[in-house]
């Protein structure tokens, strides 16, 4: 199995995960899933899915597990040749999380890491409404649907911060600064996950190795004509 780089682009609406995800797949050649994106596009296309989800993103609530779930696994076997992933938005719940980690260990993959961007509530608010004046998107243009969505992040999306620590996974960003600034930061993580993806390769193969050698060993002593 070759190595793969799936990054978990995680924070809250409007940190940035989006503008950094075009930066990112241009330099890594990555696929960018982005389950808002997806959304729009249902939406935009008016299919049934789209339906049950515009009314769900325009309160600013989170769009059913089951649904984006079924997504991202779609997604996954449209891209079996990938270099890897940025999930971007996704996952948003323990469910997500957990549906995510199972769906990639059958593919013999797994999170390579989280990169978390961080971005304080006012910051976010006056982001999403500069941008809702641009794009007209309905869920920008209202600070009170704003506010219920960094709740609805606050609530179900923070604590998985827990469980990719857990797992040793997690990685803090500033998110505050220049586009370019921030793009270097996680660049510099990405580095050092390569780095230890690398390295934990190179232990598996040690390991294998050293199998090999003790083979040999036993071998010489049973049948030492063989050798
Ligand atoms: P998303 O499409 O994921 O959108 P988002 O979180 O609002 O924005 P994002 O974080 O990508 O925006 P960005 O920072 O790039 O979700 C929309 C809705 O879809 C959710 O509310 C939910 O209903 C539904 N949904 C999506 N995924 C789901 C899931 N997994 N489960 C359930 N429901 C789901 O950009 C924000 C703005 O900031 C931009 O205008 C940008 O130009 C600007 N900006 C970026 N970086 C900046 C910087 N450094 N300085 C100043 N401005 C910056």
């Amino acid at each position: 199995m070759e190595k793969m780089l799936n990054i978990v682009l995680f924070g809250p609406p409007g940190a940035g995960k989006g503008t950094q995800s075009e930066n990112l797949i241009n330099k890594y050649g990555l696929v960018h899933l982005s389950t808002g994106d997806i959304l729009r596009t249902e939406i935009a296309r008016g299919t049934d899915l789209g339906r049950k989800a515009k009314e769900i993103m325009e309160r600013g609530e989170l769009v059913g597990d089951d649904i984006v779930i079924g997504m991202i696994e779609s997604k996954l076997d449209e891209n079996t040749g990938a270099k890897g992933f940025i999930f971007d938005g996704f996952p948003r719940t323990a469910a997500q999380a957990v549906a995510l980690d199972d769906l990639l260990q059958k593919k013999g993959t797994g999170i390579s890491g989280m990169l978390a961007l961080e971005v304080d509530d006012e910051e976010l608010v006056k982001r999403l409404l500069i941008r809702g004046e641009a794009s007209g998107r309905p869920d920008d243009r209202n600070e009170g649907i704003i506010r219920r969505r960094i709740e609805e992040y606050n609530n179900k999306t923070l604590p998985l911060k827990n469980y990719y620590s857990e797992q040793g996974k997690f990685h803090s960003i500033n998110g505050i600064g220049s586009i370019d600034e921030i793009f270097r930061l996680l660049v510099d993580r990405i580095i050092f996950l390569n780095a230890e993806m690398d390295l934990t390769a190179l232990e598996t193969d040690l390991e294998h190795l050293d199998l090999t050698i003790q083979d040999f060993d036993v071998a010489d002593e049973i049948a030492p004509e063989l050798l």
